[in-house]
Protein backbone atom coordinates (compact mmCIF):
# COMPACT_ATOMS: atom_id res chain seq x y z
CA UNK A 1 0.00 0.00 0.00
CA UNK A 2 1.20 3.80 -0.49
CA UNK A 3 1.79 5.60 2.24
CA UNK A 4 0.75 8.96 2.12
CA UNK A 5 3.43 9.74 4.76
CA UNK A 6 7.03 11.43 3.51
CA UNK A 7 9.16 8.58 3.79
CA UNK A 8 11.86 10.93 4.92
CA UNK A 9 10.52 11.28 8.19
CA UNK A 10 9.39 8.91 10.62
CA UNK A 11 5.25 8.46 10.78
CA UNK A 12 3.77 6.84 13.62
CA UNK A 13 0.52 6.32 15.17
CA UNK A 14 -0.19 7.94 19.08
CA UNK A 15 -2.25 6.25 21.76
CA UNK A 16 -4.91 8.59 20.36
CA UNK A 17 -4.92 7.76 16.58
CA UNK A 18 -3.13 10.79 15.66
CA UNK A 19 -0.14 10.58 13.31
CA UNK A 20 2.93 11.79 14.56
CA UNK A 21 6.82 12.93 13.40
CA UNK A 22 9.33 11.67 16.01
CA UNK A 23 13.22 13.40 15.75
CA UNK A 24 16.16 10.98 16.48
CA UNK A 25 13.28 7.89 17.57
CA UNK A 26 15.09 5.24 19.53
CA UNK A 27 12.61 2.36 18.98
CA UNK A 28 13.84 -0.52 20.88
CA UNK A 29 14.00 1.87 24.19
CA UNK A 30 10.35 3.11 23.43
CA UNK A 31 12.04 7.04 23.06
CA UNK A 32 11.81 9.84 20.83
CA UNK A 33 10.34 13.27 20.66
CA UNK A 34 7.12 14.27 19.35
CA UNK A 35 7.90 16.99 16.40
CA UNK A 36 4.50 17.24 14.19
CA UNK A 37 1.08 15.92 14.69
CA UNK A 38 -0.15 15.84 11.04
CA UNK A 39 -3.69 16.76 9.73
CA UNK A 40 -6.14 14.13 10.75
CA UNK A 41 -7.85 12.03 8.01
CA UNK A 42 -11.05 11.61 10.38
CA UNK A 43 -12.24 12.47 14.21
CA UNK A 44 -14.61 10.67 16.46
CA UNK A 45 -15.30 12.91 19.91
CA UNK A 46 -16.37 10.63 21.94
CA UNK A 47 -14.19 8.68 22.10
CA UNK A 48 -11.76 10.83 20.96
CA UNK A 49 -9.89 9.08 18.06
CA UNK A 50 -8.22 10.72 14.74
CA UNK A 51 -7.50 8.48 11.15
CA UNK A 52 -9.89 6.06 12.04
CA UNK A 53 -11.80 4.13 9.06
CA UNK A 54 -13.83 1.69 10.77
CA UNK A 55 -16.24 1.38 14.04
CA UNK A 56 -16.71 -2.50 15.07
CA UNK A 57 -19.70 -2.39 17.33
CA UNK A 58 -20.01 -4.49 20.15
CA UNK A 59 -22.96 -5.61 21.84
CA UNK A 60 -24.15 -8.43 23.82
CA UNK A 61 -26.46 -10.99 22.98
CA UNK A 62 -27.47 -11.22 27.01
CA UNK A 63 -25.69 -9.83 30.17
CA UNK A 64 -26.58 -7.29 29.55
CA UNK A 65 -29.62 -7.68 27.13
CA UNK A 66 -29.68 -6.36 23.69
CA UNK A 67 -32.03 -3.60 23.56
CA UNK A 68 -32.89 -2.83 20.22
CA UNK A 69 -34.09 0.91 21.04
CA UNK A 70 -29.81 1.34 22.20
CA UNK A 71 -28.76 -0.57 19.17
CA UNK A 72 -29.91 1.51 17.51
CA UNK A 73 -28.96 4.67 18.98
CA UNK A 74 -25.12 2.95 18.48
CA UNK A 75 -25.58 2.46 15.03
CA UNK A 76 -26.83 5.75 14.30
CA UNK A 77 -24.11 7.07 15.50
CA UNK A 78 -21.89 5.09 14.12
CA UNK A 79 -23.18 5.81 10.56
CA UNK A 80 -22.84 9.35 11.34
CA UNK A 81 -19.05 8.98 11.68
CA UNK A 82 -19.18 7.91 7.81
CA UNK A 83 -16.60 5.51 8.74
CA UNK A 84 -17.51 1.50 8.00
CA UNK A 85 -19.75 0.01 10.53
CA UNK A 86 -18.88 -3.78 11.37
CA UNK A 87 -21.24 -5.23 13.75
CA UNK A 88 -20.56 -7.74 16.52
CA UNK A 89 -22.95 -9.58 18.63
CA UNK A 90 -20.89 -10.97 21.51
CA UNK A 91 -21.79 -14.02 24.34
CA UNK A 92 -23.52 -16.12 22.18
CA UNK A 93 -22.68 -18.60 24.15
CA UNK A 94 -25.90 -17.42 26.25
CA UNK A 95 -28.45 -17.63 23.51
CA UNK A 96 -30.20 -20.62 22.07
CA UNK A 97 -29.58 -20.83 18.12
CA UNK A 98 -33.30 -20.35 17.37
CA UNK A 99 -32.90 -17.47 19.28
CA UNK A 100 -29.53 -16.14 17.53
CA UNK A 101 -31.24 -16.89 14.10
CA UNK A 102 -34.39 -14.92 15.05
CA UNK A 103 -32.02 -12.11 16.06
CA UNK A 104 -30.43 -12.21 12.81
CA UNK A 105 -33.41 -11.98 10.46
CA UNK A 106 -34.28 -9.11 12.13
CA UNK A 107 -31.48 -6.88 11.96
CA UNK A 108 -31.56 -8.31 8.54
CA UNK A 109 -34.28 -6.13 7.76
CA UNK A 110 -32.55 -3.20 9.21
CA UNK A 111 -29.56 -3.56 6.08
CA UNK A 112 -26.57 -5.25 9.02
CA UNK A 113 -25.36 -8.60 8.67
CA UNK A 114 -24.09 -9.07 11.97
CA UNK A 115 -21.05 -11.95 12.88
CA UNK A 116 -21.99 -13.58 15.83
CA UNK A 117 -19.49 -14.40 18.24
CA UNK A 118 -18.51 -15.55 22.08
CA UNK A 119 -15.28 -14.75 22.97
CA UNK A 120 -16.00 -17.30 25.70
CA UNK A 121 -15.98 -19.99 23.80
CA UNK A 122 -14.08 -18.92 20.52
CA UNK A 123 -16.48 -18.69 18.10
CA UNK A 124 -16.08 -16.88 14.76
CA UNK A 125 -13.44 -14.79 16.38
CA UNK A 126 -11.30 -15.85 13.19
CA UNK A 127 -13.91 -14.33 10.90
CA UNK A 128 -13.86 -11.08 13.59
CA UNK A 129 -10.28 -10.95 12.99
CA UNK A 130 -9.97 -10.87 8.99
CA UNK A 131 -12.40 -7.97 9.17
CA UNK A 132 -10.20 -5.72 10.91
CA UNK A 133 -7.16 -6.13 8.79
CA UNK A 134 -5.24 -3.17 7.54
CA UNK A 135 -7.59 -1.33 8.72
CA UNK A 136 -7.94 1.52 11.64
CA UNK A 137 -10.90 0.55 14.15
CA UNK A 138 -12.52 1.82 16.97
CA UNK A 139 -14.27 -0.49 19.16
CA UNK A 140 -17.71 1.07 20.44
CA UNK A 141 -20.37 -0.56 22.50
CA UNK A 142 -22.05 -0.54 25.95
CA UNK A 143 -19.90 -1.31 29.33
CA UNK A 144 -19.87 -5.11 29.70
CA UNK A 145 -20.50 -6.25 26.10
CA UNK A 146 -16.87 -7.94 26.43
CA UNK A 147 -15.10 -5.23 24.14
CA UNK A 148 -12.03 -5.76 26.25
CA UNK A 149 -12.24 -9.31 26.20
CA UNK A 150 -12.67 -9.91 22.11
CA UNK A 151 -8.97 -7.70 22.02
CA UNK A 152 -7.56 -9.93 24.71
CA UNK A 153 -8.65 -12.91 22.33
CA UNK A 154 -7.80 -11.15 19.56
CA UNK A 155 -4.41 -10.04 20.58
CA UNK A 156 -2.45 -12.86 22.80
CA UNK A 157 -0.53 -11.71 25.81
CA UNK A 158 -2.11 -8.23 25.76
CA UNK A 159 -4.12 -9.09 29.53
CA UNK A 160 -6.64 -5.89 29.18
CA UNK A 161 -8.67 -5.58 32.47
CA UNK A 162 -12.53 -7.10 32.09
CA UNK A 163 -14.63 -7.31 34.82
CA UNK A 164 -18.39 -9.37 35.60
CA UNK A 165 -21.52 -7.52 34.78
CA UNK A 166 -23.48 -7.26 37.50
CA UNK A 167 -26.01 -5.48 39.60
CA UNK A 168 -30.11 -6.02 38.73
CA UNK A 169 -29.88 -4.05 35.69
CA UNK A 170 -26.93 -6.11 34.63
CA UNK A 171 -24.66 -3.28 33.77
CA UNK A 172 -21.35 -3.52 33.24
CA UNK A 173 -19.12 -1.50 35.39
CA UNK A 174 -16.73 0.88 32.81
CA UNK A 175 -14.00 -1.21 33.49
CA UNK A 176 -11.94 0.28 30.88
CA UNK A 177 -11.23 4.16 31.54
CA UNK A 178 -9.26 5.46 28.66
CA UNK A 179 -8.90 4.96 24.80
CA UNK A 180 -5.89 2.87 24.02
CA UNK A 181 -4.58 1.48 20.56
CA UNK A 182 -3.37 -1.73 19.64
CA UNK A 183 -1.43 -3.60 16.98
CA UNK A 184 -3.21 -6.88 15.70
CA UNK A 185 -0.71 -9.54 15.08
CA UNK A 186 -2.29 -9.94 11.45
CA UNK A 187 -1.85 -6.18 10.53
CA UNK A 188 -4.29 -3.19 11.47
CA UNK A 189 -4.94 -1.00 14.35
CA UNK A 190 -7.40 -1.65 17.25
CA UNK A 191 -8.39 1.04 19.59
CA UNK A 192 -10.18 0.16 22.97
CA UNK A 193 -12.57 2.69 24.30
CA UNK A 194 -14.60 2.68 27.36
CA UNK A 195 -18.17 2.00 27.71
CA UNK A 196 -21.04 4.68 27.36
CA UNK A 197 -24.39 3.80 27.44
CA UNK A 198 -26.45 6.74 25.02
CA UNK A 199 -23.79 8.19 22.65
CA UNK A 200 -25.58 11.59 22.01
CA UNK A 201 -27.05 12.13 17.99
CA UNK A 202 -25.47 15.10 16.63
CA UNK A 203 -27.42 14.97 13.33
CA UNK A 204 -29.96 17.14 12.15
CA UNK A 205 -33.63 16.43 11.41
CA UNK A 206 -32.97 16.67 7.57
CA UNK A 207 -29.83 14.19 8.15
CA UNK A 208 -31.16 11.35 10.23
CA UNK A 209 -33.27 9.43 7.53
CA UNK A 210 -29.82 9.05 5.71
CA UNK A 211 -28.67 7.27 8.61
CA UNK A 212 -30.80 4.25 8.16
CA UNK A 213 -30.05 1.84 5.56
CA UNK A 214 -33.76 0.96 5.29
CA UNK A 215 -34.75 4.49 5.06
CA UNK A 216 -32.00 4.88 2.17
CA UNK A 217 -33.22 1.86 0.42
CA UNK A 218 -36.93 3.33 0.08
CA UNK A 219 -35.40 6.68 -1.00
CA UNK A 220 -33.35 5.04 -4.17
CA UNK A 221 -36.59 3.17 -4.88
CA UNK A 222 -39.23 6.41 -4.83
CA UNK A 223 -38.95 9.76 -4.14
CA UNK A 224 -40.99 11.72 -1.29
CA UNK A 225 -43.29 14.66 -3.05
CA UNK A 226 -41.34 16.97 -1.32
CA UNK A 227 -37.41 17.76 -1.38
CA UNK A 228 -37.73 18.71 2.76
CA UNK A 229 -39.74 15.63 3.95
CA UNK A 230 -38.44 14.87 7.44
CA UNK A 231 -40.61 11.13 6.56
CA UNK A 232 -43.65 12.33 9.51
CA UNK A 233 -46.57 13.09 8.19
CA UNK A 234 -46.06 14.70 5.19
CA UNK A 235 -48.15 13.56 1.69
CA UNK A 236 -46.97 11.14 -0.42
CA UNK A 237 -43.81 10.26 1.66
CA UNK A 238 -41.74 7.55 0.17
CA UNK A 239 -39.97 6.49 3.41
CA UNK A 240 -42.71 6.55 5.47
CA UNK A 241 -44.14 3.07 5.78
CA UNK A 242 -43.80 -0.49 7.46
CA UNK A 243 -40.75 -1.17 8.15
CA UNK A 244 -39.81 -2.11 12.29
CA UNK A 245 -37.42 0.76 12.97
CA UNK A 246 -39.73 3.88 11.79
CA UNK A 247 -40.81 4.02 14.74
CA UNK A 248 -37.14 4.57 16.02
CA UNK A 249 -36.56 7.34 13.17
CA UNK A 250 -39.95 8.85 14.46
CA UNK A 251 -38.30 9.13 17.94
CA UNK A 252 -34.66 10.16 17.03
CA UNK A 253 -36.45 12.51 14.39
CA UNK A 254 -38.44 14.32 17.43
CA UNK A 255 -34.89 14.21 19.49
CA UNK A 256 -32.91 15.79 16.59
CA UNK A 257 -35.76 18.60 16.44
CA UNK A 258 -35.69 19.41 19.96
CA UNK A 259 -32.21 19.85 19.70
CA UNK A 260 -31.90 21.88 16.63
CA UNK A 261 -34.17 24.23 18.12
CA UNK A 262 -31.95 24.38 21.43
CA UNK A 263 -29.39 25.25 19.19
CA UNK A 264 -30.64 27.46 17.66
CA UNK A 265 -32.23 29.31 20.29
CA UNK A 266 -29.11 29.71 21.97
CA UNK A 267 -27.32 31.06 18.69
CA UNK A 268 -30.37 33.57 17.98
CA UNK A 269 -30.52 36.18 20.78
CA UNK A 270 -33.99 37.33 19.13
CA UNK A 271 -35.54 34.20 19.83
CA UNK A 272 -38.16 34.94 22.46
CA UNK A 273 -37.75 31.31 24.56
CA UNK A 274 -34.68 30.44 25.59
CA UNK A 275 -34.54 26.74 27.13
CA UNK A 276 -33.52 26.05 30.67
CA UNK A 277 -31.98 22.43 31.20
CA UNK A 278 -33.79 21.44 34.32
CA UNK A 279 -31.34 18.20 34.78
CA UNK A 280 -31.76 15.09 34.12
CA UNK A 281 -32.63 15.28 30.07
CA UNK A 282 -35.95 17.30 31.03
CA UNK A 283 -36.14 21.12 29.80
CA UNK A 284 -38.29 23.67 30.39
CA UNK A 285 -38.87 26.65 27.96
CA UNK A 286 -38.68 30.13 29.76
CA UNK A 287 -39.30 33.96 28.35
CA UNK A 288 -36.01 35.65 27.86
CA UNK A 289 -34.93 38.43 29.59
CA UNK A 290 -34.62 41.74 27.59
CA UNK A 291 -31.87 43.42 29.12
CA UNK A 292 -29.09 43.08 27.07
CA UNK A 293 -26.36 42.47 30.75
CA UNK A 294 -28.63 39.42 31.54
CA UNK A 295 -28.89 38.30 28.35
CA UNK A 296 -25.04 37.94 28.02
CA UNK A 297 -25.18 35.92 31.43
CA UNK A 298 -27.89 33.95 30.36
CA UNK A 299 -26.28 32.89 27.37
CA UNK A 300 -23.40 31.75 29.23
CA UNK A 301 -26.03 29.85 31.23
CA UNK A 302 -27.27 27.90 28.71
CA UNK A 303 -23.66 26.78 27.42
CA UNK A 304 -23.44 25.43 31.09
CA UNK A 305 -26.45 23.82 30.91
CA UNK A 306 -26.27 21.90 27.66
CA UNK A 307 -22.42 21.15 29.17
CA UNK A 308 -24.74 19.59 32.03
CA UNK A 309 -26.74 17.74 29.45
CA UNK A 310 -23.57 16.14 27.64
CA UNK A 311 -21.98 15.16 31.17
CA UNK A 312 -25.36 13.36 32.15
CA UNK A 313 -25.46 11.65 29.06
CA UNK A 314 -22.05 10.42 29.35
CA UNK A 315 -22.69 8.95 33.11
CA UNK A 316 -25.94 7.39 32.10
N1 LIG B 1 -20.64 -15.64 28.75
C1 LIG B 1 -19.76 -14.82 28.17
N2 LIG B 1 -19.18 -13.83 28.89
C2 LIG B 1 -18.31 -13.01 28.28
C3 LIG B 1 -17.97 -13.16 26.91
N3 LIG B 1 -17.09 -12.18 26.58
C4 LIG B 1 -16.88 -11.45 27.69
N4 LIG B 1 -17.60 -11.95 28.73
C5 LIG B 1 -17.64 -11.44 30.12
O1 LIG B 1 -18.25 -10.15 30.14
C6 LIG B 1 -17.73 -9.34 31.21
C7 LIG B 1 -17.36 -7.96 30.71
O2 LIG B 1 -16.27 -8.04 29.79
P1 LIG B 1 -15.30 -6.79 29.45
O3 LIG B 1 -14.39 -7.28 28.38
O4 LIG B 1 -14.71 -6.20 30.67
O5 LIG B 1 -16.35 -5.75 28.84
P2 LIG B 1 -16.08 -4.29 28.22
O6 LIG B 1 -17.01 -4.17 27.08
O7 LIG B 1 -14.63 -4.09 27.95
O8 LIG B 1 -16.56 -3.34 29.41
P3 LIG B 1 -16.08 -1.83 29.75
O9 LIG B 1 -14.59 -1.79 29.77
O10 LIG B 1 -16.70 -1.58 31.09
O11 LIG B 1 -16.68 -0.94 28.70
C8 LIG B 1 -16.54 -10.14 31.76
O12 LIG B 1 -16.98 -10.81 32.92
C9 LIG B 1 -16.23 -11.15 30.67
O13 LIG B 1 -15.64 -12.35 31.17
C10 LIG B 1 -18.59 -14.25 26.16
O14 LIG B 1 -18.37 -14.47 24.97
N5 LIG B 1 -19.49 -15.02 26.86
MG1 LIG C 1 -13.25 -2.69 28.62
ZN1 LIG D 1 -40.55 11.53 3.03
Amino acid sequence: MHSPYPPEKNWTASDGGDRVAIAEPDWTGGRGAITEVLPRQTQLDRPPIANANQILLVFALFNPPLEPYQLSRFLLKAESTGMDVLLCLNKSDLITPEAQQEIKERLCSWGYEPIFISVKNGLNLDLALTRLQNKMTVIAGASGVGKSSLINALIPNLNLRVAEVSGKLARGRHTTRHVELFELPEGGLLADTPGFNQPDLDCTPQELAYLFPEALQRLAEAQCQFSDCLHSDEPNCAVRGDWERYEHYLMFLEEAINRQARLSQQSDPEATLKVKSKGKGKSQYEPKLESKKYRQKSRRTQLQDLQELYRESEED
